[in-house]
């Protein structure tokens, strides 16, 4: 069995040594990291996220599987992040209020941090008024929002709605993302910024904030 098909088969196990274990494996087949976590680590977990759909698995194994995946990421990430003092803005990441999937935001971080950004992590289940309130005492360029479920996308509104009304000027830039977020939805309410996935959400904070 190739090690991709073994990490991803451990990720599904929700064995968080095991799983750790085989990526530091594939780091020392000298695989390229991004190879890894995508053929290993999301592949596995998107093989989860169906077999959670059709009732195959139930929440105790998803989230053993998500333990399983942090173990991989934290391996992956030296090697995602590059070397190097970040110069080229803050950003604030977080996850909207209602929401606790943090695995994808916590990649679109590593990513960022990766292209040179300061990322500040407000983390997940974020109200509304801290994304603004933690970007304006930081002084960062863009808020980024995560949201894995349909019934939390319309806090993006509201992160949105709020900063019309408190940066008047226009100075903090947004940036949506998440697996039910769309482009159109991203235009609907008005956010700056659409990013499918992690590489995507790079070169959008890239543009959003000159460096691209
Ligand atoms: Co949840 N869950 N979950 N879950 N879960 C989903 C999202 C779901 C699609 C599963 C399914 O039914 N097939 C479904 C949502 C349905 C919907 O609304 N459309 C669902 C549900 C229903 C639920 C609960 C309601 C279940 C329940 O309680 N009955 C519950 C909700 C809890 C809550 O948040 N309030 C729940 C709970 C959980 C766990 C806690 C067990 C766990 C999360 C653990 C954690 O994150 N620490 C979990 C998991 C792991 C999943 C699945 C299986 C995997 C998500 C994941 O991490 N994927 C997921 C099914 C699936 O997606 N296949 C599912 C890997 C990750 C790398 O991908 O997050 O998509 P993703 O990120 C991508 C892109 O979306 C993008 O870049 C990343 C890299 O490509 N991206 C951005 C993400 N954020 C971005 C931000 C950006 C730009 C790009 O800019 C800022």
């Amino acid at each position: 069995m190739e090690i991709f098909e073994q990490i991803s088969d451990s990720l599904n196990r929700g064995e968080e040594e095991k799983t750790a274990e085989l990526t530091e494996q594939a780091i020392a087949q000298k695989i390229a990291a991004k190879t890894i976590l995508d053929e290993g680590l999301i592949a596995g977990m998107n093989i989860m996220g169906e077999k959670f759909k059709n009732h195959q698995v139930f929440l105790p194994e998803v989230l053993l599987a998500a333990r399983a995946m942090h173990a991989g990421m934290a391996k992956l990430k030296p090697l995602l992040i590059q070397e190097g003092v970040p110069t080229k803005g803050k950003v604030v990441l977080g996850t909207v209020q209602g929401d606790l999937h943090d695995i994808g935001k916590n990649l679109v971080g590593i990513l960022l941090q990766g292209a040179g950004y300061e990322v500040i992590d407000i983390g997940h289940d974020v109200p509304p008024e801290r994304f603004i309130l933690t970007a304006k005492e930081e002084g960062a360029g863009v808020i980024a929002m995560s949201a894995l479920l349909t019934t939390t996308m319309p806090m993006m509104k509201q992160v949105i709605a709020l900063l019309k009304q408190d940066d008047a000027s226009g100075q903090i830039k947004t940036l949506v993302g998440g697996a039910p977020v769309t482009r159109e939805f991203a235009d609907e309410i008005g956010a700056d910024a659409y990013g499918f996935d992690g590489s995507k959400a790079v070169e959008c904070v890239e543009a959003l904030t000159g460096a691209g």
